[in-house]
């Protein structure tokens, strides 16, 4: 090979790649770069699912199959730029389930762990290894990876949450199993509040030894939870970045709720809007109350309660409030955290 030509050695290499294909070997030089990125490619896209268009999509599934033969009657919010594949972030999942009085949503258990939050509607349980809780709007309800779990409805009316789960995380591990339970429901042994009252009052039983990663309580109920935003919002100044931002906390550790999802909740005064702010993590936001928008360079999404969006990892955003707004967020910041990787710039 003539190394002063260019064309040559280009040709060379070439005939070179092809030879080492039937050997199942690649050169790393001609990918490292995209292997190893300066900084996070956009892979995702930016979205606003508005819960006013697609409400009635999500009631009339319940004419289209009950939630027995669904197992779980479920829109998955698809992040369009990942059309097919069930994810709205790279690593998570998150759908809109409904449920219809009177229908259970069968026993099973997965390790895959969900997180709930709930939109509307009243009177719908979950029952999480072995207790029942009543879910109201507003709720954050966690379902611990491998824990049984079945919904059901005895009151009246409609009710739909938001499922996120971090199902593309564990296909990524290739580490999901699911066990479907022998009766529809599973045994409540427990009564309902019994985990709120020993581990979610401030309180915990001495001795508790606790074994999973997830927090013992597993609905942190939106009456606490509002209390406390206003609170903060009457005692202080929003973070310039954020707002009144909290976590949900897991009160063993004081880590948060989830191993691979965080979960938070903050408070924005009418009027006060964010300096930018970008983290690795993608986040998934539901409105709760009030109104805002959230600015993504040259995006404005106008979000309503119970609308979700969607806004990629290291792409800088501003959330400015009309009304006093509660906003719900989501992400695997978490297992980014403690994988050590986890960035943030405040702008
Ligand atoms: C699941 O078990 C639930 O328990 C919701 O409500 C959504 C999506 C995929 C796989 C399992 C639930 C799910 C899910």
């Amino acid at each position: 090979m003539n190394s002063t030509d260019p064309g040559a050695a280009e040709a060379g290499r070439a005939a070179y790649y092809e030879r080492l294909q039937p050997h199942h070997l690649a050169p790393l030089w001609t990918r490292l770069k995209s292997l190893v990125p300066l900084q996070p490619p956009p892979l995702l896209a930016a979205h606003h699912w508005r819960y006013g268009d697609i409400r009635p999509l999500v009631l009339e599934s319940a004419g289209q199959i009950s939630a027995k033969e669904a197992e779980r009657r479920v829109l998955i919010l698809e992040n369009p730029a990942l059309a097919g594949q069930s994810q709205i972030t790279t690593s998570l999942y998150a759908g809109l389930q409904l449920i219809m009085p009177g229908e259970v949503a069968p026993a099973h258990r997965h390790t895959q762990s969900a997180l709930r939050f709930v939109v509307e509607g009243h009177g719908a349980y979950t029952a999480v290894d072995g207790e029942k809780t009543i879910m109201a709007p507003g709720d954050f309800v966690i379902t611990p990876s491998w824990t049984w779990h079945h919904h059901g409805h005895e009151a009246d009316g409609p009710m739909v949450w938001l499922d996120g789960l971090d199902i593309p995380m564990l296909a990524f591990f290739n580490a999901g199993f699911r066990q479907d339970h022998e009766h529809d429901e599973a045994a409540i042994t427990r009564p309902a509040g019994d985990s709120l009252a020993r581990y979610g009052s401030g309180l915990m039983p001495v001795g508790h030894r606790h074994g999973t990663l997830n927090s013992p309580v597993f609905n942190y109920p939106y009456e606490r939870t509002r209390e406390a935003l206003f609170a903060l919002a009457r005692a202080g100044a929003p973070d310039a970045h954020h707002g009144h931002l909290m976590r949900y906390v897991n009160p063993v550790d004081g880590g948060w709720a989830m191993p691979t999802m965080a979960t938070m909740v903050r408070l924005l005064p009418a009027g006060f809007a964010t300096q930018a702010y970008r983290s690795s993590d993608a986040m998934v936001f539901i409105g709760v109350e009030g109104r805002g928008t959230i600015a993504l360079g040259d995006t404005r999404f106008d979000l309503a309660p119970h609308d979700v969006v969607v806004v990629p990892g290291w792409v800088p955003y501003t959330l400015h409030a009309a009304d006093d707004w509660v906003l719900f967020g989501y992400s695997d910041r978490v297992a980014q955290e403690k994988l050590g990787f986890f960035r943030e710039q405040r702008l």
